[in-house]
């Protein structure tokens, strides 16, 4: 077995500047592949324009029910909580993210395995797909902290040597994700452009970014510009509704000082023809808890 390698040329360099630059997007948002899956066209067509879609409902109340008990219960176990999978809350000692999540609970892996979400990856990225990451963002009442202005697909190509922008994230809803409990904020149409950012990758990056993330986030500057330009679009949904949200879409989402839990469940799916090579911008690979390297 060849070792992967970092191809020569990099369409979307980053992290080598100390100034953030714009790439166009090179890839296709929504990939031709086998026809059919259970987006309408109408849904494609927004996903494609806008950068994500929101779907009513895909689980039913009563999943909902099961798999916020079963979150309950992992954030009460206290080897869960000893777990480097599990991520803190800078400011307490909640629990902040839990990833590798469907390697730590069968209902979970249950669920990432379910048509109703695999089935519109696929659709969505015109191959079969295999999960890149899978994490419980808890953001719990009062001091739930939020995520900074990023794209996903910045660091998953500088850290995890991720080639192109062919992976796609499923949100789920476990609690009713308000205006006000710290939603999703994507900027739409944000998708079809690269914002190289500056800043080098120091080693061992992700044990201080999955808390809070500084490298690899656009300055001030451009994203005034990317807000002017593209609006930003609060992601609201009652439990039970998901989001499939583009890998390159700039998003954020603002701390939860209100007493509701936004809790929610994110699977990024990315294509058996997107695996990961090296890093473009680091000089070692992130565990496989965050970027798994077995495609099958
Ligand atoms: O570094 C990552 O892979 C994670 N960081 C953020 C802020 N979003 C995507 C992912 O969970
Ligand atoms: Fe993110």
């Amino acid at each position: 077995m060849t070792a992967a390698t970092t191809p020569l040329f990099d369409p979307y360099p980053t992290r080598v500047v100390d100034h953030a630059t714009h790439v166009d997007r090179r890839e296709p948002v929504v990939w031709p592949g086998p026809a059919g899956g259970p987006l309408p066209e109408a849904d494609l067509a927004r996903y494609d324009r806008d950068g994500f879609v929101t779907v009513d409902q895909l689980i039913e109340p009563d999943e909902v029910t099961l798999l916020r008990a079963e979150l309950d219960r992992l954030c009460a176990d206290p080897r869960v909580r000893a777990d480097e999978r599990t991520i803190g809350e800078p400011d307490s000692d909640a629990v902040r993210s839990i990833f590798e999540i469907h390697r730590i609970s069968d209902l979970m892996a249950e669920l990432v395995a379910d048509p109703r979400l695999v089935g519109r990856a696929r659709q969505i990225l015109g191959s079969d797909v295999y999960i890149h990451q899978s994490r419980a963002n808890l953001k719990p009442g009062f001091n739930g902290s939020g995520f900074y202005w990023h794209s996903d697909f910045e660091t998953w190509h500088a850290e995890d040597g991720m080639p192109a922008m062919r992976a796609v994230s499923v949100s789920i809803a476990l609690t009713d994700n308000h205006v006000h409990n710290g939603a999703l904020m994507i900027m739409p149409g944000s998708h079809r452009t690269f914002v190289a950012c500056p800043g080098e990758t120091p080693d061992g990056h992700y044990r201080t970014s999955l808390r809070r993330q500084e490298i690899g986030t656009p300055d001030p500057a451009t994203l005034t510009g990317f807000a002017e330009r593209h609006g930003i679009s609060v992601v609201t949904g009652a439990a039970g509704s998901a989001t499939l949200f583009d890998s390159n879409c700039m998003h954020g989402s603002a701390d939860n000082i209100t007493p509701f839990p936004r809790a929610n469940l994110f699977v990024v799916y990315n294509s058996v023809e997107n695996a990961l090579g090296e890093p473009y911008a680091a000089r070692g690979r992130r565990p496989g808890f965050v970027a798994a390297r077995e495609v099958g």
